[in-house]
Protein backbone atom coordinates (compact mmCIF):
# COMPACT_ATOMS: atom_id res chain seq x y z
CA UNK A 1 0.00 0.00 0.00
CA UNK A 2 1.40 3.54 -0.73
CA UNK A 3 2.86 5.63 2.04
CA UNK A 4 0.65 8.31 2.22
CA UNK A 5 -3.70 8.30 2.02
CA UNK A 6 -5.56 9.81 -0.40
CA UNK A 7 -9.22 10.77 0.79
CA UNK A 8 -12.68 10.06 -1.44
CA UNK A 9 -15.06 12.59 -0.37
CA UNK A 10 -18.40 12.84 -2.14
CA UNK A 11 -22.00 15.18 -0.80
CA UNK A 12 -24.49 12.22 -1.87
CA UNK A 13 -24.60 8.54 -1.38
CA UNK A 14 -26.02 9.50 -5.05
CA UNK A 15 -22.79 10.46 -6.32
CA UNK A 16 -21.32 6.86 -5.64
CA UNK A 17 -21.96 5.47 -8.92
CA UNK A 18 -19.60 8.05 -10.39
CA UNK A 19 -17.27 8.09 -7.57
CA UNK A 20 -16.71 4.66 -7.57
CA UNK A 21 -14.50 4.90 -10.98
CA UNK A 22 -11.75 6.81 -8.53
CA UNK A 23 -12.32 3.98 -6.05
CA UNK A 24 -11.60 1.52 -8.18
CA UNK A 25 -8.54 3.01 -9.74
CA UNK A 26 -6.69 4.21 -5.99
CA UNK A 27 -7.46 0.09 -5.61
CA UNK A 28 -5.55 -0.69 -8.95
CA UNK A 29 -2.55 1.52 -8.10
CA UNK A 30 -2.30 0.16 -4.32
CA UNK A 31 -3.05 3.66 -2.96
CA UNK A 32 -4.27 3.30 0.43
CA UNK A 33 -7.26 5.34 0.74
CA UNK A 34 -10.75 6.47 2.75
CA UNK A 35 -13.82 6.91 1.55
CA UNK A 36 -16.73 9.67 2.87
CA UNK A 37 -19.74 10.77 2.21
CA UNK A 38 -20.23 13.92 3.63
CA UNK A 39 -21.86 17.52 2.46
CA UNK A 40 -20.64 21.03 2.68
CA UNK A 41 -23.95 22.15 3.16
CA UNK A 42 -25.43 19.41 4.86
CA UNK A 43 -22.32 18.61 7.48
CA UNK A 44 -20.18 21.46 7.52
CA UNK A 45 -18.69 20.76 11.00
CA UNK A 46 -18.01 17.74 10.15
CA UNK A 47 -16.45 18.44 6.43
CA UNK A 48 -14.94 21.81 8.13
CA UNK A 49 -12.96 19.41 10.80
CA UNK A 50 -12.56 16.95 8.61
CA UNK A 51 -10.18 19.10 5.88
CA UNK A 52 -8.50 21.07 9.13
CA UNK A 53 -7.30 17.58 10.55
CA UNK A 54 -6.32 15.80 7.06
CA UNK A 55 -3.17 16.51 6.66
CA UNK A 56 -2.95 15.76 10.65
CA UNK A 57 -4.03 12.17 9.37
CA UNK A 58 -2.12 11.49 6.93
CA UNK A 59 -3.80 12.22 3.40
CA UNK A 60 -1.66 13.47 0.92
CA UNK A 61 -4.30 14.73 -1.74
CA UNK A 62 -8.69 14.99 -1.60
CA UNK A 63 -10.79 13.81 -4.42
CA UNK A 64 -13.85 15.74 -3.72
CA UNK A 65 -16.70 14.72 -5.80
CA UNK A 66 -20.53 17.00 -6.10
CA UNK A 67 -23.34 18.15 -8.37
CA UNK A 68 -25.38 20.94 -8.48
CA UNK A 69 -24.25 24.39 -6.64
CA UNK A 70 -21.14 22.22 -5.44
CA UNK A 71 -19.04 23.49 -3.15
CA UNK A 72 -17.93 20.86 -1.26
CA UNK A 73 -14.22 20.77 -3.22
CA UNK A 74 -13.92 24.43 -2.48
CA UNK A 75 -15.08 24.20 1.01
CA UNK A 76 -12.39 21.53 1.86
CA UNK A 77 -9.66 23.62 -0.23
CA UNK A 78 -10.84 26.85 2.41
CA UNK A 79 -9.37 24.60 5.43
CA UNK A 80 -6.29 22.68 3.98
CA UNK A 81 -3.82 23.51 1.52
CA UNK A 82 -3.55 19.92 0.61
CA UNK A 83 -4.68 19.61 -3.22
CA UNK A 84 -8.11 19.02 -3.47
CA UNK A 85 -9.41 17.39 -7.38
CA UNK A 86 -12.80 18.45 -7.46
CA UNK A 87 -15.04 15.72 -9.59
CA UNK A 88 -18.22 17.89 -11.03
CA UNK A 89 -20.87 15.48 -10.79
CA UNK A 90 -23.43 15.19 -14.25
CA UNK A 91 -26.91 16.17 -12.80
CA UNK A 92 -30.48 15.94 -14.78
CA UNK A 93 -31.68 19.41 -14.93
CA UNK A 94 -28.28 20.94 -16.21
CA UNK A 95 -26.05 18.42 -17.14
CA UNK A 96 -23.49 19.29 -15.06
CA UNK A 97 -21.93 22.39 -16.14
CA UNK A 98 -23.76 23.72 -12.80
CA UNK A 99 -21.38 21.16 -10.81
CA UNK A 100 -18.24 22.07 -13.17
CA UNK A 101 -18.87 25.58 -12.69
CA UNK A 102 -19.40 25.94 -9.31
CA UNK A 103 -16.15 23.85 -8.49
CA UNK A 104 -13.63 24.86 -11.45
CA UNK A 105 -14.57 28.62 -10.68
CA UNK A 106 -13.17 29.05 -7.75
CA UNK A 107 -11.55 32.91 -6.77
CA UNK A 108 -8.23 33.63 -7.03
CA UNK A 109 -6.34 32.18 -3.68
CA UNK A 110 -8.34 28.92 -3.25
CA UNK A 111 -7.76 26.62 -6.15
CA UNK A 112 -9.45 23.54 -6.67
CA UNK A 113 -8.03 21.03 -9.53
CA UNK A 114 -10.71 20.55 -11.51
CA UNK A 115 -11.28 17.16 -14.01
CA UNK A 116 -14.15 16.74 -16.74
CA UNK A 117 -17.88 16.51 -15.73
CA UNK A 118 -17.81 12.64 -14.16
CA UNK A 119 -14.04 12.50 -14.91
CA UNK A 120 -13.50 10.64 -11.25
CA UNK A 121 -11.14 7.97 -12.56
CA UNK A 122 -8.97 11.35 -13.50
CA UNK A 123 -9.21 12.61 -10.74
CA UNK A 124 -7.32 8.78 -8.98
CA UNK A 125 -4.93 9.01 -11.57
CA UNK A 126 -4.20 12.84 -10.99
CA UNK A 127 -3.84 11.90 -7.09
CA UNK A 128 -1.73 8.98 -8.18
CA UNK A 129 0.53 11.57 -10.23
CA UNK A 130 1.22 13.58 -7.03
CA UNK A 131 1.70 11.05 -4.50
CA UNK A 132 4.22 9.65 -7.36
CA UNK A 133 6.54 12.51 -7.00
CA UNK A 134 7.62 11.06 -3.18
CA UNK A 135 6.49 7.14 -3.76
CA UNK A 136 8.25 5.21 -6.33
CA UNK A 137 5.46 1.61 -6.14
CA UNK A 138 2.93 4.36 -7.03
CA UNK A 139 5.08 5.76 -9.56
CA UNK A 140 5.81 2.27 -10.97
CA UNK A 141 2.27 1.24 -11.51
CA UNK A 142 1.44 4.63 -12.75
CA UNK A 143 4.31 4.43 -15.80
CA UNK A 144 3.12 0.88 -16.63
CA UNK A 145 -0.65 2.28 -16.68
CA UNK A 146 0.53 4.95 -19.02
CA UNK A 147 2.81 2.34 -20.95
CA UNK A 148 -0.57 0.31 -21.55
CA UNK A 149 -2.76 3.64 -22.64
CA UNK A 150 -0.19 3.59 -25.20
CA UNK A 151 -0.05 0.57 -26.39
CA UNK A 152 -4.17 0.09 -26.76
CA UNK A 153 -4.19 3.27 -28.95
CA UNK A 154 -1.42 1.36 -31.01
CA UNK A 155 -3.09 -1.43 -31.74
C1 LIG B 1 -24.89 17.51 -4.01
O1 LIG B 1 -26.16 17.50 -4.50
C2 LIG B 1 -24.40 16.10 -4.11
O2 LIG B 1 -23.02 16.10 -4.36
C3 LIG B 1 -25.19 15.50 -5.24
O3 LIG B 1 -24.46 15.43 -6.45
C4 LIG B 1 -26.36 16.44 -5.40
C5 LIG B 1 -27.69 15.78 -5.16
O4 LIG B 1 -27.68 15.18 -3.89
P1 LIG B 1 -28.88 14.25 -3.40
O5 LIG B 1 -30.10 15.10 -3.42
O6 LIG B 1 -28.94 13.11 -4.39
O7 LIG B 1 -28.50 13.77 -2.03
O8 LIG B 1 -24.87 17.88 -2.67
Amino acid sequence: MSKFKVAVIMGSESDKEIMIEAINFLQELDITHEIKIMSAHRHPEEVASFAKNAEANGFRVIIAGAGKAAHLPGFIAAYTILPVIGVPIKTKDLGGLDSLLSIVQMPKGVPVATVAIDGAKNAAILAGEILALADDAVKTKLTAFKRKLATGVVK
